[in-house]
């Protein structure tokens, strides 16, 4: 069933096209979850990607109501979801990209390096972006790209630093770092325990700050973080 699912998943992706939700007679768990996530990022690997870090998941309260699921999950970043800051997205690649504003954690002997403003593009591989917990596990929590701002030692305060995602240079969501875990910092004992590993030089991204928005074709989107700076990219038409 692992393979099935995680091929379904992975099929889904790649044709960019929504897959169903497997339903409650997959009887899909937590952990047999995590089985299929791995053996789906097992498949990029195959194709030549690395992997180049982790993400949490649902980390905010403002998160967990807009997806409806109440419970921290990680999944794993590789090299090609990586988006240059200001570079731009290929939508053509993707189902219902939306973005959210995150902070990210540069991981170097177990502790945090650096930390950067950072974007997350999640594009959940279900029809209408919608999923149970197991299900969103598995689709390695909706990971599709992820644009990192410039990096820096971790400010005084960084447990409640004001948070802006601007769309065409409007205002779409406003939030605070202090959404992330009640301090983001919190993200990086959490990672380590969720997924047992943290390698020298990965990013870690903590969480969205506030609900996520789609991402519109042309649109320009751009996240700032008090003290941090800022991290942008564009959808292409
Ligand atoms: C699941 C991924 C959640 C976050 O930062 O909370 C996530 C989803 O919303 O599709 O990446
Ligand atoms: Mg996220």
């Amino acid at each position: 069933m692992i393979d099935t699912l995680a091929g379904r998943l992975d099929e889904a992706a790649v044709s960019h096209t929504a897959v169903a939700q497997f339903g409650a007679d997959a009887g899909l768990d937590v952990t047999t979850a995590y089985a299929v996530q791995e053996a789906l990022v097992a498949r990029r690997l195959d194709r030549g990607e690395a992997l180049v870090g982790l993400k949490l998941g649902l980390t905010s309260r403002a998160k967990m109501t807009q997806m409806g699921v109440d419970e921290v999950i990680w999944g794993r970043l590789t090299d090609a979801m990586h988006v240059p800051n200001g570079g731009t997205v290929d939508l053509s690649g993707r189902i219902h990209p939306k973005v959210e504003p995150e902070v990210a954690f540069l991981v170097e002997g177990g502790e945090i390096a650096a930390i950067a403003p950072a974007i997350e593009l999640i594009d959940s591989r279900y029809v209408d972006f919608r999923f149970t917990l197991p299900e969103v596990i598995a689709d390695n929590t909706s990971a599709s790209g992820f644009v990192v701002g410039p990096w820096r030692p971790v400010p005084d305060g960084v447990d409640n630093l004001g948070v802006l995602l601007e769309v065409d240079g409007r205002v779409a969501q406003v939030g605070s770092t202090a959404a992330i875990l009640g301090d983001p910092r919190r993200a990086l004992p959490e990672a380590a325990r969720l997924a047992g590993e943290l390698r020298d030089g990965w990013v870690l991204l903590a969480g969205a700050a506030t609900a996520a928005v789609p991402l519109r074709p042309g649109a320009h989107v751009r996240v700032t973080v008090e003290q941090l700076g800022t991290a942008s990219l564009r959808a292409s038409a």
